[in-house]
């Protein structure tokens, strides 16, 4: 065999290998049971960084695991390949996205494969593919004949530089989540996905997600924001309207001093306001709901009042800054006393403060601040004297009752707005009507694809702005109607591109029975920073499908894994700026793929940060070499004893039969690692291997060694893929290492050659010892016997009897 091992030449040579193999192929073999396997698939920016090099090379170690061990496995890859980026390149250099697109992810798919990644390539999918464009617009149908879909005139998120709107979600304190942009409030007809509708059922479902991160499913947890309270209805004096508002604390009804609506407020469009008030809610109306946070609580009097529906009190309606439209009803009833905000906001306005909760304050003193523990109630009617909780579910009752309020839910979970003002996107199949309004473009004219007759330039919609797109003729009454300018939220496209892998060219979106035998997906990874969009809308998606017949499963993702970010050698986070970029291809050309991988798993905890080192994958390297050294060593016990195994037979001396322990324990470890995620222990337990063999004298028992090292090398198969072909490939190894079977654990070698066991008088540990596991009672008993101090206490006893209990102890029972 060769003196070194070269991955230069060693590498590409394999992954062809395993190319013409199929060796990757999902079988759908309904035989076997199913594993599927997928890393949150990329945007296409063309550049494959180091951070996903860490994140793939832990889905590609766990799929051949699976493989190994017989599961029918399903690895795919595919391409996020609508969105910003590639719009704006073409805004930029006047590059057609649909070429950015295809060139950035023809090379990320180079790096992928230098990699040396299993993906299986015949399912690979990408969302601007006219399929895709054809599956998902079938899907956005569905959802809208289901009325999941609705279209509302709303305030919406703006981002002026991007010139589109953004979801709540997608508004990163106060600014755009993909340029960092100051986002502003605007007035335009939008689609929405009705993800409220599931609310209730996202969050509960959190529960037995067992196998999910904590970290995720709390970040869930606040985003769907669930609150028990009650819808309290206020007349407005002297006009035929009510208010209603949510309050959490209908005990405390009595101290409402007065009412405050959002800027937003439906409420205040319908009535002449006067200056002052259209002033002030213009002015907040530009600003962000985080800088509205910032702010100093402001608000003015719109000179109307409400009835308090409890006493009838006259209170004034305000509107003020810390009250969101998008949060209960969008009007609250202020209740200074025990409110801080509340209390702030009436300081500064001159607006009295009224205690009905007993606390905070000496009795007939002021409070200096809202009193918001819990408490007796005091000037609060027939409910005075009553506990604050019992209080809420009284007052509650009571409203209910005059048909003035309810118990109610709240959510912090908006609606999906899904309306993009871009280009580079999947189509709204919808054709906008005088007659008819909204109607869904019929089956038979799907896909409704990109026009290429678009000016990238000028603001707005770059649809809008084609004539051949925009007008058209209306399915229902065929006269002529115009096209949605919008495209999706690119968002839509990755809510359910994993159902889409099993027939990734089906003409429907996806084919209901392979999806009901693959799914879910069994281990989902990805980055923390999907915890809300990615990850609440393929969840939706799913509940949302499987209502509509299409899917029989709740749960797009079994088991999620978050993966640690890579950052530099001291713990920066990288970047161009930084000039602290790790190219992986640099360090594959250097070390070889699989040094690289070897290092990415084993240096830390995979949901871990890594801080890169530049010494690191060369010392993955030198392990990978140690190996070699030691084929090299063995190389004549190798080639004598290719038919070897390592049974319990063929060991003659004690120190086979160690080796052959320590060979189990190590596949018993490497498996159940890496089928929990432990890369980094699952290679410890190799590199101590292979100090053990070094130490193993391979010329006193030549099959023993041989056998041993082709299980060391179907092990490093799943880690270090490339190097383990070829050193079976020249070592006398048959066929290819991914085509072999994962060592099975054979139990009885795990206990090792000898054991210890406790050796008792009378129950009383005098001793252990080591014997053999196949010696027997007798031959314990007699070398239990034969210790010294054993004897001397058996001594002029009387024996009564003896105990054992085969692998831990033999007892003496005396008189
Ligand atoms: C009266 C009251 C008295 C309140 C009191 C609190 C304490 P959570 O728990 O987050 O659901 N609220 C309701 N809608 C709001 C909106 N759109 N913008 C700003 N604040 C809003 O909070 C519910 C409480 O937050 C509600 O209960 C309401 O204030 C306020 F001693 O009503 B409370
Ligand atoms: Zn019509």
């Amino acid at each position: 065999m060769d003196q070194r091992y070269d991955h230069h030449t060693a590498e590409e040579k394999w992954q062809k290998k395993w190319e013409a193999a199929g060796a990757f192929r999902w079988r759908n073999d309904l035989t076997s049971p199913k594993f599927y396997v997928l890393e949150m698939f990329p945007y296409t920016s063309g550049h494959l960084h180091i951070g996903h090099s860490r994140n793939y090379a832990m889905g590609d170690t766990l799929a051949r695991l699976r493989r190994a061990q017989g599961f029918d496995v399903m690895y795919p890859m595919g391409w996020d390949a609508f969105g910003l980026p590639a719009e704006n390149a073409a805004i930029v250099k006047g590059q057609h996205p649909r070429e950015f697109t295809a060139s950035a992810r023809e090379s990320m798919k180079a790096a992928m494969n230098r990699l040396g990644l299993s993906y299986d390539w015949a399912l690979e999918i990408d969302t601007s593919s006219a399929e895709y464009i054809r599956a998902q617009q079938r899907l956005f149908v569905n959802f809208f004949e289901k009325g999941l879909i609705y279209r509302d005139i709303t305030y919406v998120n703006w981002c002026t530089r991007c010139q589109t709107v953004l979801a709540n979600e997608q508004v990163i304190n106060g600014g755009c989540w993909r340029c960092g942009t100051e986002v502003i409030k605007r007035h335009v007809p939008q689609w929405f996905f009705d993800i409220r509708k599931y609310a209730d059922e996202l969050l509960d479902g959190l529960d037995r997600l067992t196998e999910w991160p904590d970290s995720v499913k709390n970040i869930q947890r606040s985003w769907i924001g669930r609150s028990h309270g009650t819808e309290i209805l206020f007349r407005i004096d002297g006009e035929d309207a009510t208010l209603k508002v949510f309050t959490t604390r209908a005990d405390t009804l009595f101290g409402c001093t007065f009412l405050a609506l959002a800027p937003e407020h439906p409420c205040l469009d319908t009535q002449e306001l006067p200056a002052e008030v259209r002033e002030f809610r213009e002015r907040i109306l530009l600003k962000s709901a985080p800088e509205r946070a910032l702010e100093e609580k402001r608000g003015v009097a719109t000179g109307r009042h409400a009835i308090n529906p409890i006493n009838g009190e006259r209170v004034p309606i305000l509107v003020a800054n810390y009250v969101l439209m998008d949060y209960g009803t969008g009007a609250i009833m202020a209740v200074p006393a025990h409110d801080q905000r509340d209390f702030d906001f009436a300081r500064r306005h001159g607006l009295p403060i009224r205690q009905v909760i007993a606390g905070g304050a000496a009795p007939g003193g002021s409070l200096d601040q809202a009193y918001e523990e819990a408490g007796v109630l005091i000037d609060s009617g027939p409910f005075t004297g009553l506990p604050n909780d019992q209080a809420a579910a009284r007052i509650t009752e009571a409203l209910a009752q005059a048909g003035s309020g309810n118990a109610s839910t709240q959510y912090r979970l908006q609606n999906w707005s899904i309306s993009r003002q871009r280009y580079w996107g999947n189509p709204i199949p919808i054709v906008h009507c005088e007659r008819c309004g909204a109607q869904p473009v019929s089956e038979d004219q799907l896909p409704l694809l990109l026009p290429d007759d678009v000016d990238f330039q000028g603001t707005g919609s770059p649809l809008a702005r084609s004539a051949s797109y925009m007008n058209t003729t209306c399915p229902k009454c065929g006269g002529p109607a115009q096209r949605d300018p919008d495209t999706m939220d690119t968002f839509v496209d990755s809510s359910w591109y994993f159902l889409r892998f099993p027939t990734p060219h089906a003409a429907l979106p996806f084919d209901r029975h392979t999806v009901d035998r693959m799914l879910p997906v069994d281990a989902y990874i990805g980055g923390i920073e999907h915890a809300t969009l990615h990850l609440m809308y393929s969840r939706f998606f799913v509940k949302a499908l499987r209502d509509l017949g299409l899917l029989d499963f709740d749960e797009p993702f079994v088991r999620l894994y978050n993966q640690g970010m890579v950052n530099d050698a001291t713990g920066r986070k990288q970047s161009k700026s930084l000039g602290n970029v790790v190219e992986p291809f640099e360090v594959i050309e250097e070390y070889g793929a699989d040094s690289l991988r070897l290092y990415l798993l084993f240096t830390t905890a995979y949901n871990l940060p890594l801080n890169w080192s530049d010494t690191g994958p060369k010392d993955a390297e030198n392990y990978l070499h140690r190996v070699w050294r030691l084929a090299h060593r063995w190389e004549g016990a190798l080639q004598a004893h290719r038919a070897a195994v390592l049974d319990a037979g063929s060991c003659r001396t004690e120190a086979a039969h160690q080796l052959r322990t320590v060979m189990h324990q190590t596949v018993r470890k490497v498996t159940l690692d890496v089928e929990r995620f432990q890369f980094n222990t699952a290679i410890a337990a190799l590199m101590n291997l292979t100090n053990v063999f070094y130490a193993f004298d391979a010329a006193a028992e030549p099959a023993v060694a041989a056998a041993a090292f082709r299980m060391l090398v179907r092990l490093l198969g799943i880690v270090a893929p490339h190097v383990a072909e070829e050193l079976w490939a020249q070592t006398g190894g048959e066929g290819l290492v991914v085509e072999q079977p994962w060592p099975a654990v054979e139990k009885e070698a795990l206990l090792g050659a000898t054991r210890e066991i406790v050796v008792q008088v009378n129950g009383k540990f005098l001793l252990t010892m080591k014997v053999h596991p196949d010696a027997g009672e007798a031959a314990a008993v007699d070398a239990a016997r034969g210790h010294a101090s054993v004897g001397q206490r058996l001594e002029g006893k009387q024996l009564r009897k003896t105990i054992y209990v085969p692998d831990h102890l033999v007892n003496f029972v005396v008189s």
